[in-house]
C-alpha cells in the first residue's frame, strides 16, 4: 500500500541518517560520543556504537571495541573515557591525573573510573548481526569474539574482585559517573554526604557552554562533588581497593548489578560457542547467579521496585527511576513479583503515562516529585536505555514487549536529530544533537 511504502521509505531515510551520524563522528579508530559535547570515547557508548556499526561494517564494529580494549587497565578495568587528542572537554586527562597510576596502559590516556559493563552484550549483538549478514561477516565476528573473550573475562573478574564485596551483594560504584546516569535522583542522598574540601583545585566547566540550555545539565554544586571524588581517587593513586575503602561515595548500584549479571551470562554463553576455558565460563555463571540474586533481594517488599544501597549511610535508596526495573534485565525474581514489576513498567506511571509522546519509560517517573522533563537523568527518555531493556526482553522471550519498545523507540527518535535524550511530552531532542549511541541503537532497531 502507499502508506506502507511511505513507512518503509521513512525508515530507510532515518537509517541512512543514523549511519551518517556514525560516519561523521568517526575519527578513524573511534567514534566520538558526540561531535561537540563529548569529543572522546566513552566506555558504554562504545559498546552501543559498535552494535550500530555492525550493520555498516563488522570489521569497523570490531575495531571500535578493540580501541576501547587497548585502553583496558592492566588489572582488568575498562576505563570510562578513552581520550582523543582533543582538549575541549572537562575533566580531561590532566585533571584525572591517571598518568601515574601503575595499572594504566602505556600510550593512551584515560579517566580512572568505569561504566556499566554492557560490552559482552555488544559482542553478542555483533556476532548475531554478522550471522544474519554473510558467511564472511560471520567469520570476522567469530574470530573477533575469540580474540576479545579473555580481555572481557578479565574485565568481569575485575568487577567481581573489587566491586562485589558488601553484604548487600550489589556491584558497588564509587562515583555517580560510574552508573552512567550521572545526576539521577538515585544519587541525591549519597552525594549529600560528599563534601568537597577547601583544597578542591579550581576549574572551569565546558559542558554548559556547548548545550543550548545549561538547565539541561547538572548543577555547579553537583560538579564540585563530581570533581571532589576524582581528587580523592587521584590522591589514592587509583588503587581500586583503597578507593572502595576511602571514597565518600560508595553505593551498591542495582542497575550496574543487573547489567553485570546479564553480561556475565551472555559472555558465558559466547564462551561455550567458541570453546573458552570451562573454569572461566563457570566463574562467569557464578558471578551472574550471585548478582542476579542480589538485584532480586534489593526489591522493596511493598512496591516490588528494585533499590540501590548507600553503603556510607547503610540505607536503601527508594527512587522512582528506571533502575527500579533492573531485575527485568537479568531475571531472578519469583514469577508473581516479576509480573508485578512488568505491570508497573507498562502502567500509567511509566510507559503508559497518558502524556508521553512515545511509550517508552522515562529516566524518572513523571509522577515522581523528583521528575524534571528536561534535566538529563532526572526525567528525559534515553533511547539507549530503551534499547537495553528491549534487547534483554527479547532474550527473555518477551517478543511482543521487545518489538513494542523497538517501534516506540524509533517513534521517539523519528525527527532524525539523534538527541542525547528527549523531553518525554514533546519528544524534543535535548543535550547534544547527533549523539552517536542514539544513532547506533536507532540503526539497530531499523535493520
Ligand atoms: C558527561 C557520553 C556520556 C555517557 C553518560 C552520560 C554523559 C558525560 O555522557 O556523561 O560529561 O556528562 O551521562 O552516561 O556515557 O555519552
Amino acid at each position: 500500500t502507499a502508506a506502507g511504502n511511505r513507512t518503509t521509505h521513512r525508515a530507510a531515510s532515518l537509517a541512512a541518517r543514523a549511519a551518517m551520524v556514525l560516519r561523521d563522528n568517526d575519527t578513524g579508530t573511534l567514534v566520538t560520543a558526540s561531535p561537540r559535547l563529548y569529543p572522546h570515547m566513552w566506555s558504554w557508548d562504545a559498546a552501543f556504537i559498535s552494535i550500530g556499526l555492525a550493520h555498516l561494517d563488522v570489521g569497523r564494529a570490531a575495531a571500535e571495541l578493540d580501541t576501547l580494549l587497548s585502553a583496558q587497565w592492566c588489572d582488568g578495568m575498562i576505563p570510562h573515557i578513552v581520550f582523543t587528542g582533543d582538549d575541549d572537554y572537562f575533566p580531561g586527562p590532566d585533571r584525572w591525573g591517571t598518568d601515574d597510576a601503575p595499572q594504566r596502559p602505556a600510550g593512551v590516556r584515560t579517566s580512572g573510573i568505569c561504566q556499566p559493563p554492557v560490552h559482552a552484550i555488544a559482542l553478542r549483538r555483533i556476532v548475531d548481526t554478522a550471522r544474519r549478514t554473510s558467511g564472511t561477516d560471520t567469520r570476522v565476528a567469530e574470530d573477533f569474539a575469540r580474540r576479545v573473550w579473555e580481555p572481557l573475562h578479565h574485565w568481569h573478574r575485575w568487577i567481581a574482585r573489587h566491586r562485589m564485596s558488601g553484604d548487600h551483594g550489589l556491584v558497588t560504584i564509587v562515583h555517580g559517573w560510574e552508573s552512567g546516569m550521572d545526576n539521577s535522583p538515585r544519587w541525591d542522598v549519597p552525594y549529600a554526604g560528599v563534601r568537597p574540601g577547601p583544597d578542591l583545585p579550581p576549574y572551569v566547566r565546558l559542558d554548559v557552554l556547548k548545550v543550548d540550555d545549561p538547565g539541561q545539565r547538572p548543577s555547579d554544586d553537583e560538579y564540585d562533588r563530581y570533581l571532589w571524588l576524582i581528587e580523592q581517587m587521584r590522591r589514592a593513586d587509583y588503587n581500586p581497593d583503597e578507593i572502595v575503602e576511602t571514597s565518600a561515595f560508595l553505593v551498591g548500584d542495582v542497575f550496574v548489578t543487573a547489567v553485570f549479571a546479564l553480561a556475565s551470562e551472555t559472555l558465558a554463553d559466547l564462551g561455550e560457542e567458541i570453546g573458552a576455558p570451562a573454569t572461566e565460563i563457570a566463574e562467569l555463571r557464578t558471578w551472574a547467579e550471585r548478582t542476579r540474586a542480589a538485584a532480586a533481594r534489593s526489591c522493596h517488599p511493598d512496591t516490588g521496585m528494585a533499590r540501590d544501597f548507600d553503603v556510607r549511610t547503610g540505607t536503601w535508596l527508594d527512587t522512582e527511576s528506571i533502575a527500579a526495573f533492573s531485575p527485568l534485565l537479568c531475571g531472578g525474581l519469583p514469577a508473581d513479583t516479576e509480573q508485578r514489576l512488568i505491570d508497573t513498567l507498562d502502567g500509567p506511571s511509566w510507559s503508559a503515562h497518558p502524556d508521553l509522546l512515545a511509550a517508552v519509560p522515562p529516566s524518572v517517573s513523571p509522577r515522581s516529585e523528583d521528575f524534571d522533563p528536561k534535566l538529563y537523568w532526572r526525567g528525559p527518555q534515553w533511547p539507549v536505555v530503551t534499547w537495553l531493556f528491549g534487547w534483554a526482553f527479547g532474550r527473555r522471550g518477551w517478543e511482543r514487549h521487545a518489538s513494542e519498545f523497538r517501534a516506540q523507540g524509533v517513534h521517539l527518535a523519528s525527527d532524525g536529530s539523534f538527541g542525547e535524550y528527549y523531553e518525554p511530552f514533546t519528544a524534543a531532542p535535548l543535550g547534544s544533537a547527533n549523539q552517536s549511541w542514539t544513532a547506533a541503537v536507532v540503526l539497530d532497531w531499523l535493520c
